[in-house]
């Protein structure tokens, strides 16, 4: 068996993470019609073809500021921790809603499926939903699937794959933002770049630093201190 490659799970509240996570690891993660039941991150295992993926199931959130400890955990995952893959799902119902957060999380890394969730309530409601335009639109790979009948399972998974393996590789489309804050992005990017070098989205990074993110301004820190590097020099970088 070859390496265990980490996949997160990240999404809106009650959009079936968790269903998912117990279908494809066989564990029991609390799953209900509320929202907020995931809490903290569980984790968990699955063989497949010649690699392992280790599922980790993120607390739902709107967001992925720093509005709530629930966010925190989401973004520091995704941003500090890393996944091979981050999945977002979607539920199919409510996408113009979902894809705020899924919008937010190609900004962040690089590595992401657009899982759209609850495909079989929507089909009941006449929602038809193109995955291959929102493929081609978005730079990720979009799949349909239904957690709780366990429909799109296997092109979910054939998918990781294909990504971890380098077989796909996704290219998320820069979300454009009005000129004035691109203008800002454009001045403070190189040096945050220069700081973070690879590890973090400079892009990101920069869009946080123009919300003024104190708390994301502490993790950094943490995070870069672990590989060397120092937060003050954001600081200098943003006069
Ligand atoms: N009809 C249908 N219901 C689903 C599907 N997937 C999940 N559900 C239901 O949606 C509800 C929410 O599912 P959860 O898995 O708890 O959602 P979650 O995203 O983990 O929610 P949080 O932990 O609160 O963020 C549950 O009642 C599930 O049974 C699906 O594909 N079809
Ligand atoms: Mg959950």
């Amino acid at each position: 068996m070859g390496n265990e490659y980490r996949i997160a799970l990240a999404g809106n509240p009650n959009t079936g993470k968790s269903t998912l996570f117990n279908a494809l690891t066989g564990l029991k993660q609390h799953t209900g019609n509320w929202a907020g039941k995931t809490v903290s991150l569980a984790k968990g295992s699955i063989a497949f073809k010649d690699t392992r993926f280790q599922l980790i199931d993120l607390p739902g959130t709107y967001s992925l500021f720093s509005n709530s400890k629930d966010e925190e955990v989401a973004r520091n995952y995704i941003v500090f921790e890393k996944p091979d893959v981050t999945i977002v799902v979607l539920d199919a119902t409510s996408l113009e809603r979902n894809f705020n957060l899924a919008l937010q999380v190609l900004e962040m890394t690089k590595n992401v499926i657009i899982c759209i969730n609850l495909i079989d309530v929507a089909e009941e409601q006449g929602i038809n939903i193109n995955e291959h335009l929102l493929t081609n639109r978005l730079g990720v790979p979009v799949i349909k699937i239904s957690a709780r009948n366990k429909k799109g399972f296997s092109k979910l998974l054939d998918t990781i794959h294909r990504i971890v393996t380098g077989e796909i590789a996704c290219h998320p489309i820069p979300v454009k933002y009005p000129q004035e804050i691109e203008e800002k992005i454009e001045k403070i990017e190189p040096k945050v770049r220069e700081i973070v070098g690879d590890h973090v989205s400079s892009r990101w990074v920069s869009l946080r630093l123009l919300d003024g993110d104190e708390s994301l301004l502490g993790e950094i820190n943490r995070y870069l201190s672990l590989k060397g590097g120092d937060v003050n020099e954001y600081r200098t970088a943003l006069q």
